[in-house]
């Protein structure tokens, strides 16, 4: 028989992954406390709301908070589990800032108690989780923590990284099969028992270096994928061929499956966590580190094609379609797209820049502070260009009369409109 979960857990960071987990956690009733250092976040989840966009997740906090599972505080409460689920972005030199993970420990060790469970779900490089063992023991001499002594510990510690897309989290949350790393074994039963709580797919128990090496390669995986396809797409351009088609004809193979081409891979996951393995092993890394090369030269290669086609009009209008980093959210955060619009406008001030993003209401700041941006909705900016670009294949654009587009020099980034 299964080992299950009871009891009350805190969730650290109420982010893209946090808060979700919180939810799904709450309505399967377990009393969860939601913990952000953001007072606005905490704000927002405690009268039910939801600071960002992701389909279903609205509905399902505001009806966590109303049975009254879920609470949101700026203080770490007592609690049997504690997830950690906080950015870990790299720092300039590529290697993991893992402030926020040390932060959350910080957090952590003052009410932790013999029994307690501690599971990083933030992606991070192989050896993190071992490090917020000793992170704690340090800070709670008067605890045994599993680094120290295999079987025998107070403490349990874990990694369970997450894996849902952005746009599909609150299926994903429930369908995707998840891997569970323990610092030892029982740590990784005792964390297994939580997900077994909402998990519908399997859980696969693992060690901790192995689970965070797991993750990583999943989205170096697809990082070095979409690379392909973007090498591709700047080869065909070269060689005067459509690469939407190439791609089509090479996909009817039974084992090839080349992905999208697009203006650049975006994120604050797919951007970022090659580097992880970059850093840990960079003499032997040269495909992956060579993938995220091409991948971070695509936006600025867009830039290059418009402005050579900016050379046929006199004064030039240029619609950009689309600012987050993929279709139908509206997370901005490392996107290609904005980047684009940013390196137009910068590079020609006297270029008429209309943007159309319709998931959001203004201009993020790093495009602000230009004269020559302006939002428009994307039948005023398409109107008024005579170069459009699309830069995310957004449904909203997909739906666009395509008679809009007649006498305009178009170039769709993602073959939205072939
Ligand atoms: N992209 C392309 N072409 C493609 C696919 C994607 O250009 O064929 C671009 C997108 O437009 C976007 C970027 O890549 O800019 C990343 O988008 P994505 O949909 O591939 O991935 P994310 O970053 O939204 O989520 C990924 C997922 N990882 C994998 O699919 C292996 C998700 O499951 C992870 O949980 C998430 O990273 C994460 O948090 O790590």
């Amino acid at each position: 028989m299964d080992e299950q979960f009871t009891g009350r857990v805190a969730i650290l960071g109420l982010g893209y992954i946090g808060l979700p987990t919180a939810v799904v956690l709450a309505t399967r009733g377990i009393e969860v406390v939601g913990v952000d250092v953001n007072e606005a976040t905490v704000k927002a989840v405690a009268n039910g709301e939801v600071p960002f966009v992701e389909p279903d997740l609205a509905v399902a906090v505001s009806g966590a908070v109303a049975m009254g599972n879920l609470t949101a505080s700026t203080e770490t409460p007592r609690a049997d589990a504690f997830i950690i689920a906080v950015p870990t972005p790299f720092a300039d030199d590529h290697q993991a800032d893992l402030r926020h993970v040390r932060a959350a420990t910080e957090q952590i060790a003052p009410v932790l108690e013999r029994g307690n469970v501690v599971i990083l779900e933030s992606t991070s490089p192989p050896g993190t989780t071992e490090q917020v063992s000793r992170w704690l023991g340090e800070l709670r001499p008067d605890l045994v923590l599993p680094h120290t002594s295999e079987g025998v510990a107070d403490v349990h510690v874990a990694h369970c990284p997450e894996r849902v897309l952005p746009g599909r989290i609150m299926i994903e949350m429930v369908t995707n099969d998840r891997v569970v790393g323990g610092l030892s074994r029982r740590c990784g039963e005792r964390a297994a028992a939580l997900y077994r709580v909402f998990c519908q797919g399997t859980i696969l128990t693992t060690d901790a270096a192995s689970a965070e090496m797991a993750k990583l390669v999943e989205n170096a995986y697809r990082d070095v994928n979409i690379a392909f396809a973007n090498e591709l797409s700047n080869i065909s351009e070269e060689i005067g061929l459509d690469v939407w088609e190439v791609i089509r004809l090479a996909n009817h193979h039974p084992r090839v499956n080349v992905l999208t081409p697009g203006p650049g891979v975006g994120g604050h996951c797919i951007a970022v966590d090659p580097w992880f393995i970059v850093g840990v092993a960079p003499d032997s890394s040269r495909l992956i580190r060579a993938a995220r090369g091409v991948n971070d030269a695509k936006p600025h290669h867009v830039v290059e094609q418009v402005l050579r086609t900016c050379g046929r009009f006199r004064e030039p209008t240029v619609a950009c379609l689309g600012l987050s980093y993929k279709a139908n959210i509206d997370d901005l955060r490392e996107s290609p797209a904005v980047d684009i619009v940013a390196e137009l406008a910068a590079s020609r001030p006297d270029l008429d820049v209309r943007v159309a993003e319709p998931l959001v209401t203004r201009l993020p700041l790093e495009l602000e502070m230009f004269a020559n941006v302006q939002l428009q909705g994307a039948p005023e900016a398409v109107a008024a260009a005579d170069i459009v670009v699309l830069l995310v294949d957004h449904d909203h654009f997909r739906s666009m009369s395509r008679s809009r587009l007649a006498g305009k020099v178009v170039y769709d980034t993602r073959g939205l409109w072939r």
